[in-house]
């Protein structure tokens, strides 16, 4: 059985309830508060040096990354549920590009969003021209996986790991909207992808997998 340490709302440990789900993994959800001081304790340490979720804990072997675990995932339930990753050779490495591209551009852009808007409470101690920037960045990668989207599939194919790993870096940034309605991140959302997005949605676990403190608000 795998613990699952994660955090509601955190797009990197969507990613993994994702991956747990789509390969029927079996798993228990072990939700951390940041209010409660779950990342301070010396036992979430010694899971994670680095303080951060998601962290999977099978049976004593510890992992950290959520990229790292997507792909512990796959190579761990080979014949569980739906793979993760396309089975020819240049389709996944295509899907490997895509989860670095997400990784490197997207995510770097979406930080930068959440270290204001999600992080400072205060909205007159927000530095604009962080999250101007952060968010140029981001639409630009929108507009870049926009191009990528190919008929009514998903990002490489079936649905799968690029699709886990972008999927809850958009959420997010559609959530950060909500508390800055001029971060315009809705109206950047392409035809194509806004489709995929709705695609995504339709998973038959999805719903299980959407952050529960943002179905109370
Ligand atoms: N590269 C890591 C990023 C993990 C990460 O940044 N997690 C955040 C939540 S979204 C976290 O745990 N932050 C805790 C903290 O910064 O104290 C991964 O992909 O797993």
């Amino acid at each position: 059985m795998i613990a699952f340490h994660y955090l509601s709302g955190s797009p990197y440990a969507w990613r993994v309830w994702l991956a747990l789900e789509h390969k029927r993994a079996p798993y228990e959800l072990k939700p951390l508060s940041f209010s409660a001081g779950d990342f301070a304790t010396p036992a979430f340490a010694a899971l994670n040096p680095r303080r951060r979720v998601p962290v999977i804990d099978e049976d004593g072997f510890v992992l950290y990354e959520s990229a790292a675990i997507v792909e512990y995932l796959e190579d761990r339930y080979p014949g569980s549920g739906e793979a993760l990753f396309p089975a020819d050779v240049r389709q996944r490495a295509i899907a490997r590009r895509m989860i670095r591209e997400a990784d490197e551009y997207a995510a770097r852009a979406m930080e930068g969003m959440v270290a204001e808007i999600l992080f400072k409470e205060d909205a007159s101690r927000w530095d604009q021209a962080a999250i101007a920037k952060s968010r140029d960045d981001f639409v630009g990668e929108l507009a870049t996986f926009e191009r990528y989207i190919a008929g009514d599939e998903f990002l490489a194919g079936a649905a799968g790991a690029a699709d886990f790993t972008l999927y809850p870096l958009v959420a997010l940034a559609l959530r950060m909207e909500r508390r800055k309605p001029d971060l315009a991140i809705a109206s950047a959302v392409g035809p194509k992808l806004g489709a995929w997005m709705r695609r995504v949605e339709a998973l038959p676990y999805f719903a299980k997998t959407y952050p529960p403190h943002w179905n109370q608000t």
